[in-house]
């Protein structure tokens, strides 16, 4: 055999070997790329930081609040909205309040809560208060006791979730239950709209009920938002986290809690399935909604696996067939 044919040859084995070598690894990757598109789904741990969040930096800072995912729908309200309430009191116990989807975000405006009491002359009126109120209003200490900080929402192909930043703690019956407005209809569902809960607390504590029946708030903002589920029928079970976190708000302790749920515990919503969330204290001292959470999700981008993948096995399906022909002559 010549030289320039043995060359030949040895190009062949190669480039054969390459592709082939190319496409074993490619096909590695594939399938443990798939194998973890699922475990790119937030593990509940209340860990946040699979979120994103960064906990543990300046909670004045909107970075420390700002998710990972593109899909993630969510709200921050920490201690009082002082931009929209400048004379709110006591003066520096003010936080971020924002909302957003995904990594864009806006101000808005935190309503004032309003109870109804007695003057000292016995008429009963209305007052409002910002939120979150507290023994003494004008305390902050009181009113960070009462602080539910932030909310979030995202969802996979299987799973629903949710977060929260909150200055009650795991065994206080203070936290209401999550309440869901799931078809965004305020005339279908029960005290306001509501389809589904999940329990935080209560008889219903770590399960998700359809139609549930729904206590109010003992004061603010006076028996008429749900605050805990009483009865309904159970659809499934929620996987709860409740953290304490290594960061103190005006001397307030905090927690993280982290909700993971099936979504045919909701009745498979479709992608484009847009909801209402509310939780709220038993004294409705602070509330945090957020509204229009879309249950769409980030289909994994694989095509630039799958693109070379076919390459190489176009690749390799040539050169194998060309040596054949080869061998035949
Ligand atoms: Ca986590
Ligand atoms: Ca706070
Ligand atoms: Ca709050
Ligand atoms: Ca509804």
């Amino acid at each position: 055999m010549s030289d320039d044919r043995k060359n030949v040859v040895w190009e062949e084995k190669m480039m054969t070997r390459i592709s082939a070598i190319v496409m074993v690894v490619l096909l590695i990757v594939l399938v443990l790329f798939m194998l973890t598109c699922d475990a790119m789904a937030y593990r509940v741990d209340g860990d946040l930081g699979d979120w994103g969040l960064n906990l543990s930096g300046d909670w004045n800072r909107v970075e420390t609040w700002m998710p990972a995912s593109a899909t993630a729908d969510w709200i921050v309200e920490d201690n009082i909205d002082c931009e929209s309430h400048p004379k709110a009191r006591p003066r520096g116990y003010c936080g971020i309040h924002i909302k957003g989807s995904g990594t864009s975000y806006s101000n808005y405006t935190e309503p004032k809560i309003t109870w109804y009491g007695k003057t000292w002359y016995g008429v009963k009126k209305a007052f409002k208060n910002e939120q979150p109120s507290g023994r003494r209003r004008n305390d902050a200490r009181t009113r960070e006791v009462n602080d539910i900080e932030a909310m979030y929402f995202d969802t996979n192909e299987t799973h629903v979730f949710f977060a929260f930043v909150t200055s009650i703690p795991p065994d206080d019956d203070k936290m209401g239950d999550l309440a869901i407005d799931l078809d965004n209809d305020k005339d279908t569902g029960s005290y306001g709209g509501y389809e589904y809960g999940i329990g935080l607390q209560g008889m219903y504590r770590g399960m998700v009920c359809r139609n549930p029946e729904w206590s109010g708030t003992i004061d603010f903002p006076y028996n008429i938002i749900p605050y805990r589920m009483v009865n309904g029928t159970i659809t499934g079970r929620a996987a709860v986290k409740y953290v304490k976190l290594n960061v103190s708000d005006y001397e307030c302790p905090n927690w993280a809690i982290e909700i993971g749920v099936p979504r045919e515990a909701f009745g498979n919503p479709s992608t484009e399935q847009v909801s209402n969330l509310h939780i709220t204290l038993s004294c409705g001292n602070d509330i945090i909604e957020i509204g229009e959470v879309s249950w769409d999700y980030e289909i994994p981008e694989f095509s630039n696996i799958a693109v070379p993948l076919v390459v190489s096995i176009l690749l390799y399906y040539y050169y194998h067939r060309r040596k054949e022909e080869k061998e035949l002559c």
